[in-house]
């Protein structure tokens, strides 16, 4: 992690990035084994690996703010503040989720937390975005809006088309690329025409940032700027996080396409166990402070995992409730 002292983090700042990652983390093994041990049936695409890219992001929006996200998306969402229960309920198809069940963990969708949209279809979150920045930008308020993206999702038409529109209008819009370096079993540079997608801003006169999206001072701090620039009408910014996903595209995917010995030097160098290294090594926080704040995390897991276990399934009638409008 980048010296906190240089950047000016507070303690506070680097103690939510570090608990949100923490209950991303602890949510995702927790939803995990209950897939493997075959407890829950679901579609699950595990962000495991990419905590500190979220957390960072999370920590440098207003609950104002909107987001959209994708099928790889509980780190963003409980970054943006989806509340525990409703998420674990939609995960779980009960009529007490986001979506009253309807949904699913794809998507995963929480208005009152500006967690606006999860999308399945790949780019297709880049024009949604673009849809409410502008929506922002002509009620004159200073929301802004982030949306999530891989770094395969840069090879869509969406992608190049909302890149296009954000910076003419200059909505004030933040796409983030989660450059995991695969997109489903493609490596980024099978299926990417340039070294660093932060340069594909420039063909649309936006502004592109690369940075190491698993150090949270660096994650952060850019992440503020973007946000910063995008809230004072100063236009989008592309900022491409570099980071890794350690458990496959999706649950029974076992990364055979993956370099030899590239997945385990990634796990061993874990970003949220070296986040929780430094924060001891440079006094920010106590050995105690993080294993209580890892303890909350637990025990509100175990908690969201009882209530959505608890919680009835939508009533049969209730099937075309909320799908279409009455006009
Ligand atoms: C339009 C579209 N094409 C293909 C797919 C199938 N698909 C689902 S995820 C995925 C890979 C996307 O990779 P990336 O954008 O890097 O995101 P990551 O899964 O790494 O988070 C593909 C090809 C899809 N869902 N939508
Ligand atoms: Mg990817």
């Amino acid at each position: 992690m980048t010296s906190t002292a240089d950047i000016g983090l507070g303690t506070a700042e680097l103690t939510k990035i570090f608990t949100t990652a923490t209950r991303i983390k602890v949510c995702d093994e927790k939803f995990r084994s209950l897939i493997l041990t075959g407890q829950v049936s679901a579609q699950y695409y595990s962000p495991r690996g990419q905590e500190i890219v979220s957390a960072s992001m999370g920590a440098a929006l207003r609950e104002s703010d909107y987001m959209v996200t994708t099928y790889r998306g509980l780190h963003d969402q409980l970054a943006k503040g989806v509340p525990l229960r409703e998420l674990w309920a939609e995960f779980f198809g009960r009529a007490t989720g986001t979506c009253k069940g309807k949904g699913g963990p794809m998507h995963i969708t929480h208005p009152a937390s500006g967690l606006m949209v999860t999308t399945g279809i790949v780019g297709s979150g880049l024009p949604i975005a673009n849809g409410l920045a502008l929506a922002s930008q002509l009620q004159g308020t200073d929301r802004v809006t982030v949306v999530n993206f891989g770094d395969g999702a840069t090879n869509i038409g969406a992608f190049h088309e909302a890149c296009n529109l954000a910076a003419l209008w200059k909505l004030p819009v933040v796409f983030l690329c989660h450059n995991n370096r695969y997109a489903e079993h493609t490596s980024f540079e099978d299926g990417t025409s340039v070294d660093r997608v932060a340069d594909r801003a420039a063909a649309y006169k936006m502004r592109g940032v690369r940075v190491d999206g698993n150090d949270p001072v660096a994650m952060h701090t850019a992440a503020r700027e973007a946000v910063a620039r995008a809230r004072a009408g100063e236009g989008p910014t592309l900022l491409e996080a570099m980071t890794f996903r350690f458990f496959g595209h999706q649950m029974s995917d076992q990364n055979e396409y993956m370099k030899p010995g590239e997945l385990e030097s990634e796990r061993a160098n874990d970003p949220v166990l070296r986040f929780r290294a430094a924060l001891i090594e440079q006094r920010v926080l106590t050995e105690p402070e993080i294993e209580a704040i890892e303890a909350q995390a637990k025990s509100d897991v175990k908690d969201a995992f009882e209530f959505a276990e608890a919680s009835p399934l939508p009533e049969l009638s209730e099937l075309l409730t909320d799908v279409y409008e009455e006009v």
